[in-house]
């Protein structure tokens, strides 16, 4: 059968950074390659179906030109894959193109937040027939089986009459290795390597691409839906298929590769097969990767600096205990400082520092301290996010019951936290004290790591122009000081669709979902410690 799969955009996302095109002719995009349908396309090929991909990325093929070859060559099944709340208003607007010339063709959602907001997405977005949840690979396989009787199609939500009917859930599964390596060949882009940022950072010119070796994280953070969207699990390619991948992308000329795991930093054993792998298969590749500070593996971070791991980022989130804590992070500020020089004491070039701000029950001196920590900490870069919430994450369910957001009004709205939590501070007070605390930091990094500084703006000087590293380094000075951002406000911009009352009841994640997932996280660090105790890596 003929599949179209396209990767909708947050536009934010990713920049165009050239106006020449690679050496291979393809246009450069600085972000990450929309590995989701990559990984779907190569199952659906090696099935034997023709499988044609678009990113919105591809300034060659923006919605009219999707829209005109889904009119011309009508495929069986139309897939749109987007990962978060604010992509889904550009999925919604381009399912509707889609419907308004092809009345016939089926259409299907997926991706994190389709997967939790399903019956909602179906109610709201008519047009779209199937909202596909969880794991995709197998998923799509059966849906094309199934394309007109769906009702055995585990992971799938579709209407019967009208109503949206959720068939069960889908059981996940542990085997990652059945799967092909994501097709990276057929789309015609070429990724610039940069930090995973809304501003244009660039670590290289090196052909970039990701791979994701894990999915799952079992920690119950407030603010993170990974664990629900996992129900609770971690699993994880073997150490051979990963190195494998490796082999096969450095045969294929990529020389910069990002591990889009939520949690890469579990299960030592594993990271050091890993490592010993890419040296003795003499693979380059520099890669980097994402994990939790209290991780096991930090005596790894040698030896995985030798096998070219280039960049480690961590989520620090709060100079404060106290906000740690509210934030159930469940890692302390020794834990952080620990990880952060260790890493650089392994010689990673560049150690990251994710941080939140505007969080519940945060002080103004809470907010000042978390900068002064991040000054003091080895980082390289940083990022301050102000805190959201998204539905599927302990913090949703608290303001629920809290009455601060509606599950049947506010489901597909994403809003700053200061804005509807009266325990935050107001938005112009977090935005001040983020411009004093930046001003803070940059005199503090300038005075006690100046070669550290001035090193890491000579890599970005070598690929950026001048004026994006200016904007680079002066983009948390800028912006509205108060009131919603322009994809707040686009996010709260959608129409209600009818019965929504009675799909919020049906999609609703009741306190006893959100509790059996937490239960089911504490048990999966249990076995991950059991197995990195006495056994074989997962
Ligand atoms: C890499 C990443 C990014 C990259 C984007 C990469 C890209 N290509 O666009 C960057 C750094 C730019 C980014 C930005 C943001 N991200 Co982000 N990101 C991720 C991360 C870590 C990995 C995504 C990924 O590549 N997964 C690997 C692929 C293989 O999985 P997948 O895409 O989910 O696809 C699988 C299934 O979902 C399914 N599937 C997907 N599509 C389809 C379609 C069909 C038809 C079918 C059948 C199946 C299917 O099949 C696939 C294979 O199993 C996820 C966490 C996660 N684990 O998903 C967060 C995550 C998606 N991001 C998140 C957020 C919040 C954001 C931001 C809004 C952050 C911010 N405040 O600005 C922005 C928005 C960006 C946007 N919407 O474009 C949240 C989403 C929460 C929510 N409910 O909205 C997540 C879940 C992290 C988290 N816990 O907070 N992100
Ligand atoms: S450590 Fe927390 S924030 Fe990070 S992926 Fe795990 S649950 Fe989410």
């Amino acid at each position: 059968m003929r599949v179209f799969l396209i990767h909708v955009r947050d536009p934010q996302f990713y920049a165009l950074p050239a106006t020449r095109r690679a050496a291979n002719g393809n246009i450069r995009v600085m972000g990450f390659p929309p590995i989701g349908i990559m990984s779907l396309s190569a199952v659906l090929k090696r099935a034997g179906h023709e499988c044609v991909m678009f990113d919105q990325a591809n300034p060659e093929t923006p919605n009219a030109v999707i829209v005109d070859a889904i009119r011309r060559q009508k495929p069986e099944l139309v897939g749109l894959s987007f990962l978060s709340t604010t992509s889904y208003p550009y999925a919604k607007l381009l399912a509707r193109q889609i419907r308004a010339v092809d009345p016939h063709t089926r259409l299907a959602f997926g991706g994190v937040f389709a997967t939790l907001n399903a019956a909602l997405i179906k109610l709201q977005c008519p047009e779209v027939d199937f909202v596909c949840r969880g794991d995709g690979e197998q998923l799509i396989l059966d849906l094309l089986d199934g394309l007109d009787d769906p009702c055995g199609v585990a992971g799938l939500t579709w209407a019967k009459d009208g109503q949206p009917v959720q068939n069960p859930n889908r059981m996940l599964d542990r085997n990652l290795d059945q799967w092909p390596f994501p097709d990276r060949d057929s789309l015609p882009l070429d990724f610039v390597e940069s930090m995973p940022l809304d501003v244009p950072a660039v670590l290289s010119v090196e052909r970039f691409t990701t791979m994701q070796t894990s999915r799952g994280c079992p920690w119950p953070c407030v603010f993170c839906d990974i664990p629900i969207f996992n129900e609770g699990k971690w699993r994880s390619r073997s150490p051979q298929h990963v190195v494998d991948e490796f082999k096969h992308l450095q045969q294929l000329g990529y020389g910069a590769v990002y591990f889009v795991d939520d949690h890469f930093l579990l299960q030592p054993k594993r990271i050091e097969a890993i490592c010993t792998g890419i040296n003795e298969a003499g693979v380059t590749i520099q890669w980097g990767c994402e994990g939790r500070v209290d991780s096991t593996a930090q005596h790894l971070f040698p030896a995985m600096a030798k096998a070219h791991c280039r960049t480690v980022m961590f989520g620090v989130e709060s100079g404060s205990q106290k906000v740690l804590d509210r934030l159930k992070k469940e890692q302390t500020l020794a834990e952080v400082e620990g990880a952060v020089t260790k890493a650089k004491q392994a010689g990673i070039e560049i150690v990251h520092g994710f941080f939140v701000v505007g969080n519940p029950d945060e002080t103004v001196d809470d907010m000042r301290a978390t900068f002064d920590f991040a000054a003091r900490l080895r980082l390289d870069t940083f990022a301050f996010n102000r805190l959201c919430v998204y539905r599927g994450t302990p913090l949703w369910q608290e303001y629920l019951q809290r009455g601060l957001v509606n599950d049947a009004d506010d489901w597909y709205k994403y809003f700053k936290c200061s804005e509807i939590d009266p325990t935050c501070l107001p938005g112009e007070v977090i935005n001040a004290e983020r411009t004093a605390g930046f001003r803070r930091l940059f005199r503090y990094k300038l005075r006690h790591y100046p070669f550290q500084t001035l090193r890491l703006l000579r890599r970005f000087m070598r690929y950026m122009k001048w004026r994006d590293v200016a904007y680079l380094i002066i983009k948390p000075f800028l912006g509205k000081q108060s009131g919603p951002t322009r994809n707040e406000t686009l996010s709260r911009a959608v129409e209600h669709g009818a019965l929504k009352d009675a799909a919020a009841a049906l999609t609703q994640v009741s306190h006893e979902d959100l509790e059996r997932v937490l239960q089911e996280s504490r048990i999966e660090r249990l076995r991950l410690q059991r197995e990195a105790e006495h056994g074989q890596p997962a």
